[in-house]
């Protein structure tokens, strides 16, 4: 099931998702949405929150539609290591029509636990590495326009309002 993908600003965005305690049906079965939801999107990730769900649980698949296509399912992923920098211009799926260029680290270590509950560790680098770091901040209540100028920010603030805005009277019209 395709899920709604929740708009920036949003409180549920800004607050700390809570660590699985078990990996069981109810988790697979999120992820299986998200995995969806995130293709359907176009993106190359989702994290939990962005459909209201204040869980760790994350889904990355940077090769979307290609041959080396890896989709990913992390579940309390935590970066242990990183190395080096780098500048990405990165998107949301939460800030639609948006991208600004992010420092990020170059390359991450992620340990996290897979659908089966099996712990696992990965080096990660490129678009990887940067969805990796922008998917464990949206677990914290960071988005990547946290890491930008206030002015920055505040633009894409209104931008986002009137997208809220003209979206609700399109759906108003159409009732
Ligand atoms: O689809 C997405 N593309 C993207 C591009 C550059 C850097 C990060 C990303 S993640 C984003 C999907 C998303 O919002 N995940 O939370
Ligand atoms: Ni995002």
């Amino acid at each position: 099931m395709v899920r709604d993908i929740l708009i920036w600003p949003d409180p549920i965005l800004k607050q700390k998702a809570k660590p699985v305690a078990k990996v069981d049906d109810s988790v697979r079965a999120l992820v299986k949405d998200m995995f969806e939801t995130m293709y359907a999107a176009d993106g190359v990730g989702l994290a939990a929150p962005q459909v209201g769900v204040l869980q760790r649980i994350v889904v990355i698949d940077a090769s979307p539609r290609q041959p080396e296509s890896q989709p990913l399912a992390m579940i309390n992923p935590r970066i242990i290591a990183t190395e080096g920098e780098t500048t990405y211009t990165e998107g949301c799926l939460s800030i639609p029509g948006e991208a600004e260029d992010v420092d990020r680290a170059a390359i991450v270590t992620v340990t996290f636990l897979d659908v089966e509950g099996q712990e696992q560790t990965l080096r990660c680098d490129g678009l990887l590495s940067i969805a990796v770091q922008h998917e464990t901040d949206h677990l914290d209540g960071t988005v990547y326009v946290d890491h930008l100028s206030t002015l920055k920010r505040e633009i894409i603030r209104r931008k986002m309002k009137r997208l809220k805005t003209s979206r609700a009277e399109d759906a108003a019209s159409s009732a």
